[in-house]
């Protein structure tokens, strides 16, 4: 079910779980801001997903509460895990859905990194 990026943040949320060390991920970079793991669903050949480690319900919530450190420290960490990904020289695509009309299923900000094959017009 689609959720809202506006509600408040649900410290039961999946993703929130994964970063306590609740749920097993397979993960590809951790950082003081930012942690990445592999999609449970992959929709291209890399499917990774980042993460803030805030309480961020969605990329507005993110942009708005998130301080300057924590907002460049997710973005090098996005940038970072595309380098370790080996994915730097074919290029990928940087997505994030925000509440009921994009799908956001899961209410903790997230952006999905796909690559691994010529990338059609759109994913997830
Ligand atoms: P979105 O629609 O943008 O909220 O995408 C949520 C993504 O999260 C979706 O591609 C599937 C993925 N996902 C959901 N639950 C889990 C999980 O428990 N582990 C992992 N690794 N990914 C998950």
């Amino acid at each position: 079910m689609p959720v809202s990026g506006l509600a408040p943040y649900d410290e039961g949320n999946i993703f929130a779980r994964i970063l306590r060390g609740e749920i097993p991920a397979r993960k590809v970079l951790e950082d003081d801001f930012a942690l990445a793991f592999h999609d449970i669903a992959p929709q291209a050949p890399v499917h990774v997903l980042v993460i803030p480690k805030g309480p961020y319900v969605s990329v507005a919530d993110f942009s708005r509460k998130a301080s300057p450190a924590e907002i460049s420290g997710f973005w090098h960490a996005v940038a970072e895990t595309a380098r370790k990904l080996g994915l730097e020289d074919a290029g990928f695509r940087v997505l994030t859905n925000m509440g009921h009309d994009a799908g956001q299923e899961v209410p903790h900000f997230h952006v999905h990194i796909f690559g691994g094959q010529p990338l059609g017009p759109m994913l997830a």
